[in-house]
């Protein structure tokens, strides 16, 4: 058909999942103190015991025609005492790995998806200044004891949208909500992709393996003013993607920058990122709250008339495909590949699922035909699994996971979804 859009052979089709919201028994990390200290209302506990089944779920990926995954390793699990690193961890990483490329998917690895080993969580976490090179040490010996074969790297799983929860709203460990924390963890997290980024390549260069990839993934919104009338509100909107979306990757290609609140950041070294991840859900409506920090950021509003606005996921996120679109058209201005990394719904209507990917894809076609370097598009989540405050009850999965009897079924959205991924082509208007 005419309007057929044929992605290019290289293109990454998969999903997604992170260490501790499928593994299971994941005990010694600030996340499952968090949970023991009753901050959420349900524990991660087994989730999907994906460290031990993760054979079973790869092959349903690979029936599925994916010829990808991203996962995220276990920091807690590869370092569970400082400056010791369990070799049993490494090798079942290393067995994850090699599972994954004999069912022909790319592995795409989180080096740091929220949690925190516990000791280093006792330290100060983030705030420390010192985590940035504890995390690259961390980085190193991981990608020196298993990344033989892996191009693809993110140091960094959302980490504005991880300051904010975890610094500013308090509702994640360590339940800070302090603007000066915020900007202190924002630097040193800059400065840790940084040095994670150098370690990745340096490792790869000495040890003489083939050219590795090495990104971040963004969360990214789209923001809309609550009236378009008003030109505070506009203002505000404007701010917020600068501080939200675009200043953490501007700060990791000029190698400095200066956030909102005159916190000026100088990064050892610019231009460290070899491709940008998008994490894209939802967009939220903004009106000025006035001029004072935060204030200017704008508020989201809560007003019924635009909570009403669109369809909702179970969480009463909005969906929002477009703004796939313009978010991908805006981040080419980096010159960068994109990749996205997570994009996805939380329903229990398979016929939502199906056409949130349908009209996602529509739209991020509609950007490649303009031009868009796309490397890939990851849907979260592979399985259902622990949505961290949210606990079991959002739905995420290509496959559905009965949590009593850790029985995997593939949805209809699934299927949809595969037959995409085995053909590279859609029909894209
Ligand atoms: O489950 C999360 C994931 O850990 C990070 N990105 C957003 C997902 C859905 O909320």
């Amino acid at each position: 058909m005419e309007n057929n859009f044929t992605f290019p052979k290289y293109f990454l089709w998969g999903a997604a999942t992170s260490s501790h919201q499928v593994e299971g028994n994941n005990m010694n990390n600030d996340w499952s103190e968090w949970e023991q200290n009753g901050k959420v209302k349900e524990r991660s506990g087994k989730a999907c015991d994906h460290w031990n089944r993760f054979r079973e779920d790869f092959e349903l990926a690979k029936s599925l025609h994916h010829n990808a995954h991203r996962f995220s390793l276990e920091w807690s699990r590869i370092e569970p005492e400082e400056g010791t690193f369990s070799d049993e961890a490494l090798s079942h990483y290393r067995e994850v790995i090699q599972s994954l490329k004999s069912n022909g998917l790319e592995p795409i690895i989180t080096l740091h998806h929220f949690t925190l080993p516990l000791w280093l969580a006792r330290k100060g976490g983030w705030l420390n200044t010192e985590t940035p090179e504890i995390f690259a040490r961390y980085v190193q010996k991981a990608v020196e004891t298993i990344g033989d074969g892996v191009q693809y790297w993110l140091t960094l799983n959302e980490p504005v949208a991880y300051v904010f929860k975890s610094y500013l709203a308090g509702e994640w460990p360590p339940g800070e909500k302090s603007y000066e924390k915020a900007l202190q963890v924002i630097g040193h997290l800059l400065k840790g992709h940084v040095l994670a980024y150098d370690a990745i390549h340096e490792v790869s260069r000495k040890l003489k393996r083939w050219p590795v990839q090495v990104g971040v993934a963004k969360h990214v919104l789209i923001f809309t003013p609550c009236s378009e009338r008003s030109w505070k509100d506009k203002l505000s909107v404007w701010l917020r993607n600068l501080m939200f979306n675009h200043l953490f990757i501007k700060a990791l290609i000029r190698g400095r920058i200066f956030y909102p609140g005159l916190f000026k950041i100088k990064l050892p070294r610019a231009k460290t990122l070899d491709f940008i991840g998008l994490n894209y859900y939802t967009r939220d409506f903004v009106h000025n709250e006035g001029f004072h920090v935060p204030a200017v950021f704008g508020d989201i509003c809560t007003l019924k008339h635009h909570r009403d606005v669109g369809k909702r996921n179970f969480l009463q996120w909005e969906i929002f495909p477009e703004g796939l679109y313009q978010l991908a058209k805006e981040f080419s201005q980096y010159g960068l590949p994109l990749l996205i990394s997570e994009n996805g719904i939380c329903s229990d209507h398979e016929e939502e699922r199906s056409e949130f990917i349908q009209n996602h894809l529509a739209q991020l076609v509609k950007a490649m035909r303009e031009g868009v370097k796309v490397l890939g598009y990851l849907y979260w989540s592979l399985l259902d699994n622990y949505e961290w405050s949210e606990g079991f009850s959002p739905r995420f999965g290509l496959i559905e996971v009965d949590y009593a009897t850790q029985t995997r079924k593939i949805r209809a959205s699934a299927q949809q979804f595969a037959r995409v991924c085995q053909t590279g082509v859609i029909n894209g208007n």
